[in-house]
């Protein structure tokens, strides 16, 4: 049976008058972004076969060893968005400051910044587990014509324009939002094609399944503590079941579609959590609240936390509603927890 659904391009087309800004060029952006997810897709599917696993021997700003693939997806993302002459400025998890992208012919133009973390979960490659790209779209608060600034990047979750993932997983899929819905696209590899497969993504307002590294247990906050031993306990629909990919991108999608709690929480060991707010946490909380999820810190929501820096790290509950606002119960058991 032929394939129904549209492809992203009319998708993008179709849809672009609903953005009232846009003249196009936040079309031509998430293009930009389509073409690049492809050609990192096709380099993650075949990394088992030439010689580009393993780290690439090099620490990033996160004082993290960098994978091959981190490299590649940060090169093939950064040359895209240069190249198609679309933003002004992009950070990346990857970079330790945000790149100034020139308008040909000199002067500096166009009024987004992308932020992005190009390839999520990059551990996980070597042993052939899914990976992910995060990427949040801002409209620049600087004058059209100057220098993009800090400041461009510097903004609360609630400003994103368009915010998106995607999943290099069995089928690779990209997830997006500009405010209007979350739409799911699955690539035909074979075609280069991307087809509307998950219209309108919901999360379920419920569910049974939450995703934290429980290794950390000793040094959660007693909050997580106590919404750990409410996830298993005996009692109603409990105990839940524990489903942790080490993939912030994998784990979201799965809960989103079939309903669940996603934590990554301050501890001793991570004083102010290890998700960054700006290229992970923010265009995910973007999309979960798209999809009738809620997103926060434990205690407010995360697109309201003010940044005041580019990698700056924040605890994060991600997913259902309810799962996420019980958990916010235990935590407000503990107030003083709120000030990581
Ligand atoms: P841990 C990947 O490095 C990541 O940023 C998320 O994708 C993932 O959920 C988390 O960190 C895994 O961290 O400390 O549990 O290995």
């Amino acid at each position: 049976m032929g394939i129904k659904s549209s492809t992203l391009g009319e998708f993008i087309i179709k849809n672009q008058n609903q953005f009232k800004y846009s003249e196009g060029e936040l079309s031509r952006l998430l293009n930009s972004i389509k073409l690049a997810a492809k050609v990192v897709s096709h380099e993650v599917n075949k990394a088992g076969l030439v010689d580009i696993l393993g780290s690439a021997g090099n620490i990033n700003v996160q004082g993290e060893t960098q994978q091959k693939l981190d490299i590649y997806a940060n090169d093939v993302f950064m040359r895209t968005l240069r190249n198609r002459q679309i933003v002004c400025g992009v950070a990346s998890e990857e970079e330790d400051d945000f790149i100034v992208i020139k308008k040909k012919h000199g002067g500096f133009d166009h009024k987004y910044v992308v932020l992005t973390d190009p390839l999520d979960g990059s551990s996980n490659i070597d042993v052939n587990v899914s990976v992910g790209t995060i990427f949040s779209v801002y409209r620049r608060v600087s004058p059209e014509g100057s220098l993009v600034t800090k400041e461009d990047f510097l903004q609360k979750g609630r400003e994103q324009v368009a915010a998106g993932y995607v999943v290099y997983g069995t089928s690779t899929m990209l997830v997006y939002t500009t405010g209007y819905g979350v739409n799911g696209f699955t690539l035909n590899p074979a075609l280069g094609v991307w087809y509307l497969s998950h219209p309108n993504m919901k999360f379920p307002k419920g569910g049974k399944i939450y995703s934290i590294n429980e290794g950390n247990y000793v040094h959660f906050p007693q909050g997580v503590k106590d919404y750990l031993k409410y996830c298993q306990e005996e009692e109603e629909d409990r105990p839940y079941t524990s489903r942790y990919i080490g993939s912030l991108v994998s784990d979201f999608h799965r809960n989103m579609i079939k309903g669940g709690i996603y934590i990554y929480p301050t501890s001793t060991k991570a004083p102010k959590g290890k998700l960054r707010l700006l290229y992970e946490c923010n265009p995910m909380a973007f999309i979960a609240e798209q999809a009738g999820g809620r997103a926060s810190d434990g205690y407010k929501c995360i697109m309201d936390v003010e940044p005041n820096e580019l990698h700056q790290r924040v605890p994060f509950f991600v997913g259902s509603v309810e799962m996420v606002e019980k958990a916010e119960e235990f935590m407000a058991k503990y107030p003083n927890d709120a000030n990581y």
